[in-house]
């Protein structure tokens, strides 16, 4: 198998995190095509965003729908909770991180520039965080991990999605939604130190620095040549 993945792509980070907690790393190569450098991987997958895996018979996209495909396909391994309650929890858990947290910062990223930006729509996204922060406080445990007693996929969407709240929203001005003295804020001081997660959070925060000191854009820049003399030779 082929995941398609970027290190900054806190959806595709959420795919790896549970790849590295269910050990199936060996199966799996990791790879970014050139078409998603060049803005284009719409060619590669019609939906156009990373994470995809690709399976012998064809592409799955949508981080949710790969992590649900991992754990039916490893069943032994599977990182879906216990009882029939817990997995509806880590479900829950995973959707508000997706839903809530992710996609709603990812729709403020397009307000980064100060120059252009409309703050109301800015103020309305970071609103929907936060009222997602809220809803998180009252459905995460209140042990190590965000659903039982041991690792699942909730913690898998939870450490990127975190992560974003803590780095990528103060960017935009504000002060990270995760508020001291909370269940959050609890759970976040101590995922941290997971292994699986300090992992990912390593890889995402290599990516970040790579896109700040241009390394991205270079390492793209060269990909995309070699695709273009490959395709005039
Ligand atoms: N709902 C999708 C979201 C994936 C997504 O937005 N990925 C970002 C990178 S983290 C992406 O590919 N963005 C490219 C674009 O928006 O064109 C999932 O869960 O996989």
């Amino acid at each position: 198998m082929k995941l398609y993945t970027g290190d900054l792509s806190p959806y595709s980070a959420k795919v790896r995190m549970q790849i590295y907690a269910m050990g199936i790393q060996d199966e799996i190569n990791f790879d970014l095509p050139v078409q998603f450098m060049m803005g284009k991987m719409f060619q590669v997958s019609p939906i156009g965003r990373i994470p995809v895996l690709e399976v012998d018979e064809g592409l799955i996209p949508e981080s949710e729908v790969i992590a649900e495909y991992l754990d039916e396909r490893f069943p032994d391994k599977a990182l879906t909770g216990s009882s029939l309650k817990e997995r509806a929890d880590v479900r829950v858990v995973s959707r508000i991180a997706d839903i809530y947290l992710m996609n709603n910062i990812f729709m403020s990223l397009s307000q980064a520039n100060t120059e252009t930006r409309v703050q109301a729509v800015l103020d309305l996204l970071i609103g929907q965080v936060r009222r997602g922060i809220g809803a998180l406080e009252k459905h995460i445990g209140i042990g190590n991990f965000a659903v039982g007693d041991s690792l699942t996929r909730a913690d898998c969407t939870l450490v990127p999605a975190l992560w974003m709240c803590s780095s990528t929203v103060p960017r935009l001005g504000f002060d990270s939604p995760i508020v001291e003295g909370t269940r959050v804020s609890a759970y976040w001081d101590n995922i941290q130190n997971n292994e699986f997660a300090v992992k990912i959070l390593d890889e995402m925060n290599k990516g970040m620095k790579a896109r700040l000191d241009g390394t991205e854009r270079k390492m793209a820049e060269a990909a995309i040549a070699r695709a273009q003399d490959n395709s005039n030779q």
